[in-house]
C-alpha cells in the first residue's frame, strides 16, 4: 500500500510553502487540501487542536504541525530521496537550526509589521525589516545558498518570503535590491530550482491577496 500524504494549507501562506518546498524537495506526492481560515475543516481542528492553524502534514493518519517541525519530519522520513535538508554534523545542524529559528523571530516578525502597518506609519517597521533581512545577507556571504553548496534547511525556512518581497516592497516603498542585493540575488537562485518554483505563488497574486487582508482586518 502506498503512503498517504496530505497537506493542509493555504495558498499564500510562507508556512504552508515551507512544507511544499521541503515535499517536492523529497519528490514526495502529496495532496494539498486549501484551508479556509475563516471557516476551518473539522480534519484541521481534529489534527491540529491546540493551535488551530495551517499547515499540518498528515502523514499515514498521523498529523505533524509547526512548519519547521514538519520540515524536519518530512526531512527524517524521506531521508534516502535526496540530498539531506538538515547537515549531519551536530554542530551544523545547530547552527541551521538557530538560523530557522532567527527567521522567525527576527524576519517573520518585522515582515508582518510592515504588511499589516498604516499607511504613512510604516518607516520603523520597514527599517527594522531592512535591518533584520541584512543579518540573513551577512550570514550568505559568498555562498551560493544558506545551506553551503547545497539548498537546505534555512533556505526552506527564509524562501517563501521571496513571494512576499514585492508586497512588502510596494507597502513600504522600498527596494531591497538597494539594501541587500545578494539575499535578492539568492531569491533568484532558489528559484530556479522546480521544487521552489512550482511551490511558491507569483508575486503579484500575493500582493493582491495581502490587499484582501488588509481591508478584511480594517488596516486600511
Ligand atoms: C505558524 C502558522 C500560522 O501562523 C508555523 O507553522 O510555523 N508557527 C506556525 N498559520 C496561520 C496562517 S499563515 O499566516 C494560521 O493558520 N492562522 C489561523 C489562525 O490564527 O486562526
Amino acid at each position: 500500500m502506498g503512503e498517504q500524504v496530505v497537506l493542509l494549507g493555504t495558498r499564500y501562506s510562507g508556512f504552508a510553502m515551507r512544507a511544499r518546498v521541503a515535499l517536492s524537495e523529497k519528490g514526495v506526492d502529496y495532496e494539498f487540501k486549501e484551508e479556509n481560515l475563516g471557516n476551518k475543516s473539522p480534519l484541521l481542528l481534529q489534527t491540529n487542536p491546540i493551535h488551530k492553524k495551517i499547515p499540518v502534514l498528515i502523514h499515514n493518519g498521523n498529523p505533524v504541525c509547526e512548519s519547521l517541525i514538519i520540515v524536519e519530519y518530512i526531512d527524517e522520513v524521506w531521508k534516502d530521496k535526496s540530498p539531506p535538508l538538515l547537515p549531519s554534523d551536530p554542530y551544523q545542524r545547530a547552527h541551521a537550526r538557530l538560523w530557522a529559528d532567527l527567521v522567525e523571530k527576527k524576519v517573520s516578525a518585522s515582515a508582518m509589521k510592515v504588511w499589516t502597518g498604516k499607511e504613512g506609519e510604516r518607516q520603523p517597521a520597514v527599517e527594522e525589516f531592512i535591518d533584520n533581512l541584512k543579518l540573513f545577507e551577512r550570514e550568505l556571504g559568498e555562498k551560493p545558498y544558506f545551506g553551503g553548496e547545497s539548498f537546505g534547511f534555512v533556505d526552506v525556512a527564509l524562501i517563501p518570503f521571496y513571494s512576499w518581497f514585492e508586497a512588502y516592497e510596494i507597502l513600504g516603498n522600498f527596494k531591497i535590491e538597494e539594501h541587500c542585493p545578494t539575499l535578492l540575488a539568492w531569491g533568484k537562485r532558489c528559484m530556479e530550482k522546480e521544487s521552489v518554483a512550482k511551490s511558491l505563488p507569483n508575486p503579484k497574486e500575493v500582493y493582491d491577496f495581502v490587499l484582501v487582508l488588509r481591508k478584511r482586518f480594517g488596516f486600511d
